[in-house]
């Protein structure tokens, strides 16, 4: 009888396999939509292994994670889209972490991330996908009419990717075929379309209330907007993208550089002039469209909300005192507000500013062998049980990411929109809440001292 066959668990991909092939394919995608992207690659990938000669490794997280990192952004339309796209990065092990209000800064958007929860699915494969939702509530009453026609009458995921993703909901997972199906058939939606699904005189019409609306609401699907690779070297990529034809814009988002970085710095190309053709028009390209571009990224520790209150603080203190000052001057004055941020590990961890790992050294010292086991995370690393290691935030910051919006869509925000925080909205939108970006590197930091103390524990005998 073929009873182990019929009881056999069904073989599925990881999640993170899943997560890992996609982000590769988007990858491969976007370096043919738009070839700068490829060539910025190529620099980082230059750089940072330049950087890393001669330097031990566990700082930054291990290379092979730091080559295939990326993180991409894409910009929905409707309750309904942003939903669905919830279900469709639950297969690849994506999930929604933190919430990001962009109408802070004059965009009618706000954001979450999607990306992998824990640190065994980081390492693994840590891409991320900065998603934004259109705030129609924002708009005025007859382009909110207008807007609302549109985007109820489009689809923007296939027939057979709904199908796979309703499949993997119901067994639990993807067999090799339908993952392979699934990766294929997601990646359609994140496609550059030329063709806008609306009439010139409306395209003007969004495109006048703000750009951002124009983007989102014309096209057949929300296109990979960037695609940012992970540079353990900003300042240095920043400075040689102009000799490899890349316009950086203008100063890099976030901390200044530092010794022990923090967070996130940022930094973009100017995104490019695209040729589209309008509905209804001849076919033919009449028009521009100017929306995609490339990204770098440096990361730093993640901070504990004290760390943030502190990096929020000071970001306010140097953006109100380099208002209208030229950007190398802004520079110093970041430089300088920021030295009230200790560049120190032992004290940032001392001062509980930022999230760390803790390794067990392998040691156990005299007082593990009497039986006495410290018993905080502190005493591990005193006693030389232990060594700590900045924890990499994962996540994103709302003032950079209104930089990086900002500089591609060659307009300031606009006032009208202005700081309207709607986060109970946006998880109505969602179907789901978002996580909280610093329960999760709490918890990264409690099980690694858990590991820690785990190995020093005597071994259990065998009876
Ligand atoms: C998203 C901009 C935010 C980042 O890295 O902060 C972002 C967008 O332009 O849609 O990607
Ligand atoms: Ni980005």
């Amino acid at each position: 009888m073929m009873k182990g066959a019929r009881m056999a668990a069904p073989s599925f991909v990881s999640t993170d396999d899943i997560r890992a092939r996609f982000s590769r394919a988007m990858s491969r995608m976007y370096r043919q939509e738009v070839p700068a992207y490829g060539t910025l690659c190529d620099l980082v990938a230059d750089v940072n292994g330049r950087h890393l000669q001669g330097k031990p490794g566990g700082q930054t997280g291990s290379l092979a994670r730091i080559t295939e990192e990326r993180h991409g952004a894409i910009r929905l339309g409707t309750a309904r889209e942003l939903r669905f796209m919830r279900r469709l990065f639950a297969v690849m092990g994506m999930h929604p972490v933190g919430y990001y209000d962009l109408s802070a800064a004059g965009l009618p958007v706000h954001s979450t991330a999607f990306r992998p929860v824990n640190a065994a699915a980081l390492e693994k494969n840590p891409f991320r996908v900065f998603t934004s939702l259109l705030r129609v509530d924002l708009l005025d009453e007859s382009l909110r009419r207008e807007v609302a026609a549109t985007l109820d009458a489009r689809e923007i995921f296939t027939p057979a990717a709904r199908l796979l993703v309703e499949k993997a909901e119901a067994a639990g997972g993807l067999s090799e075929a339908d993952a392979s199906a699934f990766i294929r058939e997601a990646l359609e939606t994140f496609r550059w379309h030329d063709e806008a699904l609306v009439p010139h005189a409306l395209y003007q019409r969004l495109s006048a209330a703000h750009p951002l609306i124009a983007d989102i609401v014309s096209f057949k699907g929300p296109h990979i907007n960037h695609l940012t690779p992970r540079t353990l070297d900003i300042d240095t990529v920043q400075r040689l993208m102009p000799e490899h034809g890349m316009a950086p814009k203008e100063t890099i988002e976030g901390p200044p550089r530092r010794d022990v970085p923090i967070l996130l710095r940022q930094t973009s190309f100017k995104a490019l002039n695209e040729p589209i053709s309008f509905a209804g028009g001849s076919g033919r390209i009449d028009g521009t469209h100017t929306a995609r571009f490339g990204e770098i990224e440096q990361r730093g520790a993640a901070l504990t909300p004290k760390g943030r209150a502190l990096y929020d603080a000071l970001l306010v203190e140097a953006r109100t005192l380099s208002r209208g000052k030229p950007a190398l001057e802004a520079q110093r004055i970041l430089a300088e507000r920021f030295s009230a941020f200790p560049d120190d590990a032992t004290a940032m961890r001392e001062q509980g500013l930022a999230y760390f790992e803790y390794v067990p050294t392998g040691r156990r010292g005299r007082a593990v062998r009497e039986g006495n086991i410290p018993a905080t995370a502190d005493a591990l690393v005193r006693t030389g049980l232990a060594t700590a290691r900045p924890i990499v935030y994962e996540d994103f910051l709302p003032v950079s990411a209104a930089g990086i919006f900002r500089s591609n869509l060659g307009q300031d925000g606009n006032g009208a929109f202005q700081a309207n925080p709607n986060k109970t909205a946006f998880e109505d939108a969602l179907g789901a809440s978002v996580l909280d970006e610093f329960a999760l590197y709490a918890e990264m930091e409690r099980a690694s001292v858990q590991h820690c103390l785990e190995t020093l524990l005597p071994p259990v005998r065998a009876a």
